[in-house]
């Protein structure tokens, strides 16, 4: 049932954190919001929030809420410390942008990734994850030379709305360092920024929701580590 005035939910966890977050009424009257008590045929486990976890597509982890112990609806919302003291971005003007829950388009290489080691030169299947909390992955790039080249990766199905996606390219290391990118787009057409780009928007004191390019650099003796390509 819908209270009239209902225009925020406030979800608040058991834990000693008592994490307390704002939901949009909106966001629950798409229908996408869930409470979950089980997963593949099992009980939640209690590291995944048992008894009941609040599930919140498209929307950046911190608000889907485990050990789920007390829902509110109000007209306002909360500013619960999660909101008002944590999980703001203070942008370049000096304002803080909060309630900025949605996750735009952000994807990773996850092999090879950093503290990986390529045991020698030759073929790899270079793969990694993208997602977007403003729909389905359209595509994903990959660079293996920092960013100067791309191609279009091979995306794994069902590629499904605000879901991971799966994406595979074929790579022949030539045993040569090499710097390794993934730049997804989303169907809205929003690609994925480098952290020049997401730094003119955001500025340098900006934490959560980082979905710059990650870059894993390939040394000659094959270990990988994490690098930042400004
Ligand atoms: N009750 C409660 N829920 C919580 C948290 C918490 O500390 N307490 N952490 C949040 C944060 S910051 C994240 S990133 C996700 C992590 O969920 P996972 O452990 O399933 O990856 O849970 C969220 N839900
Ligand atoms: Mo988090």
């Amino acid at each position: 049932a819908e209270w009239k005035g209902g225009k925020f939910v406030l979800a608040e966890g058991a834990d000693g954190s008592s994490m307390t977050r704002t939901i949009p009424m909106s966001l629950i009257k798409s229908g996408e919001v869930f409470v979950a008590y089980g997963q593949n045929g099992e009980m939640l486990r209690p590291e995944q929030g048992y008894p009941l976890r609040l599930i919140v597509p498209g929307i950046q982890g911190v608000s889907w809420v485990k050990y789920l112990r007390r829902i509110e609806v109000g007209d306002k919302p909360y500013a619960a410390k999660d909101e008002a003291i944590h999980y703001m971005d203070l942008l370049p003007s000096g304002q803080h942008r909060q309630y900025s829950g949605i996750q735009e388009c952000k994807s990773v290489v996850t092999t090879p990734s950093g503290g990986q080691v390529l045991l020698d030169k030759g073929f790899y299947n270079i793969t990694g994850l993208a997602w977007s909390g403003k729909g389905k992955i359209k595509k994903v790039d990959v660079s293996v030379d920092g960013g100067r080249n791309w191609r279009s990766t091979r995306l794994q199905g069902p590629v499904m709305s605000k879901a991971l996606t799966r994406f595979h390219i074929a790579w022949v290391w030539d045993g040569k360092p090499a710097i390794i990118q993934s730049r997804a787009t989303d169907e809205t057409g929003f690609v994925q920024p480098t952290y020049q780009q997401l730094r003119a928007v955001r500025g340098t004191r900006s934490i959560y929701h980082n979905n710059a390019i990650q870059s894993w650099l390939v040394q000659e003796n094959g270990e990988v580590k994490n690098v930042q390509v400004s």
